[in-house]
């Protein structure tokens, strides 16, 4: 742990009551308008969301994987539009500056990422690259003291408020895998660098996503994370690794909240002259969902714990992202399966958490990547 035990348990104290309090009532205004209120991301500054996971010698907290995921769980008690203000300065937007920048990257960047004074991105998906990220074809190809960017990143989170994207381009085009692409700093006022319209999504509205298009983009030669070309695609699945137990971190938390939602209305709705809840095809369905969320739980923390002990959790992240983002949506289609007609109507918001939670068995890897990356480390470690 990073933060004594008082200190931290006061800190998710105020983080839970500033998730039932000021974002809970918000979440319907906020899918409806497609935005969160400024004075909600000035109070998420306020808090030090932002900073959760960048070390405090850059102005973060600096939290343990163990402590952060626990904070998601809090967050993920509401609309995950809200945590994706600041999900990519903790996450995937930092991160690779975290684990692989210079010294002279981190003291530019890490503390205008951890107040909220910017906002970070991270560009790997390409239209014709998804899973297989190794194939991308985004360029960058050195001239004089600069790199020129051409190609276009695809499906980008938080790209329309980013300040700083951390881009993977391909250095070397001799070399068609991973050892040609190298990741790159690249601020968003960068000449040549520009935005797709913002794209329409079946849920999590007020989280907005877009294509990021470089067009001789010129940024400095120093923009190379860490300095050296040919590492961008292991800095990314490094960061990945991380992403991917945070996601699962907020599948656990959106599930606690549909299960609370869901056993408040069994108790409450009365058919054939009792509550539903006294029914057992109920029953069986809340407790379904309540035995999954705790291997869920149970689970995420054994994998951040590893992680904070510096063990490799490749696999364990990927077992994590797999079982709970597939967990959370089995959760759901429960929920509005025991809130019946209600379940699909806007007004109880489970329809809308059904929309929400669907892209957790897409981004950051699908399941059947997640599957892929599992048996390949079963098969590597049966190979030692
Ligand atoms: N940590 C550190 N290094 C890693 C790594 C990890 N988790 N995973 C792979 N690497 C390294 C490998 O060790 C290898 O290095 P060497 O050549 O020195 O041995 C290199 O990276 C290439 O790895 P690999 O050969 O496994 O790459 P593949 O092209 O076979 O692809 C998958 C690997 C499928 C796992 C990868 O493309 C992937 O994760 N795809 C999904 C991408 C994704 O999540 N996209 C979502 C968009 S981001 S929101």
């Amino acid at each position: 742990m990073a933060l004594d035990q008082e200190t931290f348990s006061q800190l998710t104290n105020v983080i839970g009551r500033f998730v039932e309090e000021r974002l809970i009532p918000l979440e319907a205004e906020v899918s409806e308008s497609d935005q969160v209120p400024a004075a909600v991301v000035n109070d998420m500054r306020e808090l030090g969301l932002f900073g959760l996971s960048i070390p405090e010698r850059y102005g973060g907290l600096g939290l343990s994987v163990e402590e952060e995921v626990r904070i998601i769980f809090e967050l993920g008690h509401t609309s995950p539009a809200f945590r994706s203000v600041f999900g990519t300065n903790t996450g995937i937007g930092s991160q690779g500056i975290v684990m692989d920048g210079t010294d002279e990257q981190k003291r530019k960047y890490l503390p205008k990422l951890a107040s909220g004074e910017i906002i970070g991105s991270f560009a790997l998906t390409e239209p014709d690259s998804g899973s297989d990220a190794a194939s991308l074809r985004t360029t960058a190809k050195i001239d004089g003291n600069e790199y020129i960017l051409n190609g276009t990143k695809r499906f980008i989170t938080n790209a329309p408020s980013a300040g700083l994207f951390t881009v993977m381009a391909r250095t070397d085009p001799e070399k068609k895998g991973a050892s040609g692409i190298s990741a790159f700093l690249v601020e968003a006022d960068s000449p040549g660098l520009k935005l797709g319209p913002p794209d329409k999504k079946m849920g999590q509205q007020g989280a907005h996503v877009c294509d990021v298009i470089f067009e001789d983009c010129r940024i400095p030669a120093d923009s190379v994370i860490g300095g050296v070309e040919g590492q961008g695609f292991k800095t990314a699945m490094k960061v990945l690794d991380r992403g991917r137990l945070t996601i699962s971190g907020m599948c656990v938390g959106n599930a606690e909240r549909l299960i609370r939602d869901s056993l408040r209305y069994a108790m409450e709705r009365k058919q054939f002259g009792k509550p539903i809840a006294e029914f057992q095809l109920v029953q069986a369905m809340l407790a379904d969902c309540e035995t999954e969320v705790y291997a869920a739980r149970s689970m995420v923390l054994d994998a951040a714990r590893r992680k904070d002990a510096g063990e490799n959790v490749t696999k364990l992240a990927a077992i994590c992202k797999y079982y709970c983002s597939e967990m959370v949506g089995r959760v759901a289609d429960r929920a509005v399966q025991i809130h019946g007609g209600a379940g699909y109507m806007a007004e109880y918001g489970i329809e809308r958490f059904y929309r929400d939670v669907r892209v957790y068995r897409l981004y950051e890897g699908t399941s059947q990547i997640q599957q892929l990356i599992i048996a390949r480390e079963m098969m590597k470690e049966a190979a030692l």
